[in-house]
């Protein structure tokens, strides 16, 4: 059990769904989030806090053994509203985790960290990073955080290259990237029970047919998906592709690669 865990983005998607699946692993849990959230339960704590204050989220990170890191912008946004969510979020998340002596943090990457690899080719973790946009850019930062605090202060690390964690894949593309709710919930107690992480990659996806990424260094962890895409195949294809030249078909992060820009 961990004694006490943060989670960060509590009110979010995913964050009110891991407030209850992560509960059997936890002894006690902070649950914080800009937003408000449902009331506290037993053996929860509420902290509403703002990312990008540095104080505050230094206040959230102590007592804590663990962290995961959900909160912040989980799409694209004008880089001023990103920095502060997202680039000053997960520095803010670390540096509490330094100061408090946190063991390891799991945090939420993202696919966009290499968005702008072609849909046909077959990444490894190790792959160049080629972010879509400025979200992107800001989970390839989160991602070289996690390495830098592994690297100075010895705090082990999980960035999650999420692909697309819904209750189902909504299109063509996600049956690439789904991740179902359930395996995201094992990947992160893999995570935060796995003998030695260092600072390891891996892509959040369930065990679907036709994947863009392979997990092969990160087996370690122990991860085995259970659910797969398959069983929405059929319904999806019946969804008309896009032109072979939208470079929302060419490139692995879909529409993200077209947003932009701000001015
Ligand atoms: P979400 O938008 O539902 O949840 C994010 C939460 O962060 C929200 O509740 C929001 O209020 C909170 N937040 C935003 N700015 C904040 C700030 N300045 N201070 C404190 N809290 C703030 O997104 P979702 O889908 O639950 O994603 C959770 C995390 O997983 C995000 O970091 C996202 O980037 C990442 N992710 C999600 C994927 C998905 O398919 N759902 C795919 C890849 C990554
Ligand atoms: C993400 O990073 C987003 O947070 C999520 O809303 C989805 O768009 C997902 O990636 C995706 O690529 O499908």
């Amino acid at each position: 059990m961990i004694s006490r865990l943060l989670l960060t983005g509590a009110a979010g998607n995913l964050g009110r769904h891991l407030r209850s699946s992560l509960r059997p692993y936890v002894q006690h849990i902070r649950l914080s989030d800009i937003s408000a959230m449902a009331p506290a339960e037993a053996g929860e704590e509420l902290e509403v806090c703002d990312l990008a204050n540095k104080q505050a989220v230094d206040r959230l990170a102590q007592g804590c053994q663990a962290i995961v890191h959900l909160g912040g912008l989980a799409n694209e946004h004008s880089f001023e509203a990103i920095v502060e969510a997202n680039i000053k979020g997960v520095l803010h998340v670390y540096e509490g985790a330094r100061r408090h002596g946190v063991e390891r943090v799991v945090f939420a990457s993202s696919n966009h960290v290499v968005g702008f690899h072609r849909q046909d080719e077959f990444l490894a973790t190790d792959c160049s990073r080629r972010p879509d946009t400025y979200y992107g850019l800001s989970k390839s930062f989160g991602e070289d955080v996690a390495q830098f605090y592994w690297d100075r202060y010895g705090i082990q690390s999980a960035s999650l290259r999420i692909g697309s964690a819904f209750p189902e894949p909504k299109d063509r593309r996600m049956l690439h990237t789904w991740m179902s709710y359930r395996d995201l919930t094992e990947l992160i107690r893999c995570c935060l029970f796995a003998p030695q992480l260092a600072h390891t990659i891996v892509y959040g996806m369930s065990d679907n047919r036709d994947p863009w990424w392979t997990n092969a260094r990160a087996a370690h962890l122990g991860f085995i998906p259970q659910d797969s895409s398959e069983p929405f195949r059929a319904e999806r294809e019946q969804q008309s592709p896009l032109p072979p030249d939208d470079p929302a078909r060419i490139y692995q992060g879909g529409a993200f690669v077209k947003l932009g820009p701000f001015n």
